[in-house]
């Protein structure tokens, strides 16, 4: 289906280049829903550009918006996706222990996983806009607490996800045949791993999952239609 830039009264995402709404381009083209994508570019400060913020307020992306509705933050876009256009697919399966780590996934990427990257990624540039006299003081610092207050706390988060991918019979977060909201969730922060820890420090779980995901044919469709992004290679 061509759903590039289209006018549409339906179902909108807002996309952004290189961003977390890969995630849910990913989930869209599983649910092989009839929906347009606008792509929006970064600016030269790689910020959202303006015209998001006639979509929603805080001006960032994801966004989706569906007729009447308009649905921001990643998580909630998701559950109502997967609520209103599922047809019972991509839900954990049906015991509490699934649920319930459904649930912590789907909070966990963006409440406590994204945070600790963002900051890792800020520490890492600040030093770098600073005035050339002042880069080696700021890494130092920035360099002592990144190392004091972020790597311990990922190094935590990568030890627990490879530990429950491991108690998985299917790869998936919550274990189940499909991918369910934890997984689309996750994708953003654990493509990133590579790139924030380094190669040789992510998990062979958490790597494992990241190749099943972009071996799915609706990713490479996803990849395909939402132009640069820097997090997947094919
Ligand atoms: N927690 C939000 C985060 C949204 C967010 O910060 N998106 C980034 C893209 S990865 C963005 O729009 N950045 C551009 C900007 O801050 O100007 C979500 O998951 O939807």
């Amino acid at each position: 289906m061509d759903n590039t830039d289209k006018p549409s009264t339906g179902l909108v995402l807002h996309h952004l280049e290189n961003s977390r709404s890969q995630r849910v381009l990913w989930l869209l083209e599983e649910l092989e829903i009839p929906y347009t994508i606008k792509h929006y570019k970064r600016t030269k400060e790689q910020l959202a550009p303006r015209e998001l913020r006639d979509i929603h307020p805080l001006g960032k992306s994801p966004v989706i918006t569906d007729g009447d509705v308009t649905v921001a933050e990643s998580g909630a876009i998701i559950e109502y996706l997967i609520e209103k256009y599922g047809n019972g697919r991509f839900e954990p399966p049906p015991t509490q222990e699934a649920k319930l780590q459904n649930r912590y996934y789907t909070h966990f990427g963006e409440g406590t996983l994204m945070p600790y990257l963002v900051n890792l990624h800020i520490f890492n540039i600040v030093p770098n806009r600073m005035p050339w006299f002042m880069r080696w003081f700021t890494r130092l610092i920035f360099g002592a607490l990144q190392k004091r207050l972020i790597v311990p706390n990922l190094g935590a988060a990568s030890k627990l996800i490879e530990s429950d991918l491991a108690k998985s019979p299917t790869g998936w977060i919550s274990r189940g045949p499909e991918p369910s909201s934890a997984d689309f969730v996750m994708l953003f922060p654990l493509e990133a791993f590579p790139l924030a820890l380094g190669e040789k420090n992510v998990g062979p779980k958490t790597k494992a999952w990241v190749e099943m995901a972009h071996k799915r044919p609706a990713y490479i469709r996803a990849l395909e239609k939402g132009g640069n992004y820097v997090y997947a290679k094919l």
